[in-house]
């Protein structure tokens, strides 16, 4: 799977301002009630996404509807990923008899089954709304970077974890690598993996010394109640779909994470709580 051009370059923002999102895994309201908090401007404003746009939330196809938005750049989550490749007999033949999962990809199982509202059995395919939906999970890079010199972010799902970091002393993948896949350096498939499913950053205390040379990264994919910091990886992805469970008795202390790139503070809003919780702890491991 190896495609260069899915590494997408944006240039600094002169005008307005930029932040990231957290998983939104169909938590559409919660954006809506973020975005007018910060009075966010469509117009200069760029909102940066760690991908995992739907799936478990109410609201994914709307979700993936945000691909339409010029201000809207996302990279592809690992449920992306998950909804193609459930999907690709489908996209190779443009016919489908059932949504099993012939494949076994999972992709059901784990939050995808919204997807039967939008499955039109007589006519043997899926609705308009959600094949445009699916063309634009397509087109999402797999990471993106911003800006250049001090001010350069990246934006990857999971981490940049390098696949062999124990032999060879290299924990993360720096900007010089990222730059020679940009320049056409073919990128291993057990690289990319770790772009979608790594954990390691996230779940380990013990992720070796701080390696210079990586900018600041913004990934998803694991959980936690707070934005935290490991090496140079800011995860902000906290569970906004959890906050819907009633019976989680933690649920309001999870919600969806808006991060202001340049104050380096955020905002996160709950289902459940009417107000906004901002805050600037990042936690530093
Ligand atoms: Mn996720």
């Amino acid at each position: 799977m190896n495609n260069p051009s899915r590494i997408r370059k944006l240039p600094n923002n002169a005008m307005g301002k930029d932040y990231v999102i957290g998983d939104l895994h169909g938590c559409f309201d919660l954006l809506t009630q973020l975005l007018d908090q910060v009075n966010f401007d469509t117009r200069c404003d760029r909102l940066f996404s760690v991908g995992d746009l739907i799936d478990r939330g109410p609201h994914s196809l709307r979700c993936l509807g945000l691909l339409n938005e010029p201000w809207f750049y996302a990279v592809q989550g690992n449920h992306e990923l998950m909804m193609i490749n459930f999907f690709m007999p489908y996209l190779v033949t443009g016919k489908l008899q059932t949504l099993d999962d012939i494949s076994r990809t999972g992709f059901l199982e784990y939050g995808g089954d919204w997807v039967n509202e939008y499955f039109q059995a007589d006519r043997e395919c899926m609705s308009d709304a959600f094949n445009s939906g699916l063309a634009m999970a397509l087109d999402m890079p797999i990471m993106l970077i911003v800006g250049t010199g001090a001010s350069r972010f990246h934006v990857v799902h999971a981490e940049l974890v390098t696949p062999d970091s124990r032999h060879s002393g290299q924990t993360v993948w720096l900007d010089c690598d990222i730059d020679r896949w940009v320049a056409g350096e073919e990128i291993a498939t057990n690289t990319q993996d770790r772009f979608f499913w790594g954990r390691k950053l996230m779940r380990s205390t013990d992720h070796g010394p701080v390696q210079q040379g990586l900018s600041t990264t913004f990934c998803g994919h694991t959980v936690a109640k707070n934005p935290r910091q490991v090496l140079s990886h800011l995860c902000i992805d906290t569970g906004a779909f959890i906050s819907l469970d009633a019976y989680d008795p933690e649920s309001s202390d999870y919600g969806l994470t808006l991060f202001d790139v340049k104050n380096a503070h955020w905002l996160k809003a709950t289902y459940g709580r009417t107000n906004v919780v901002v805050d600037t702890r990042v936690e530093s491991r």
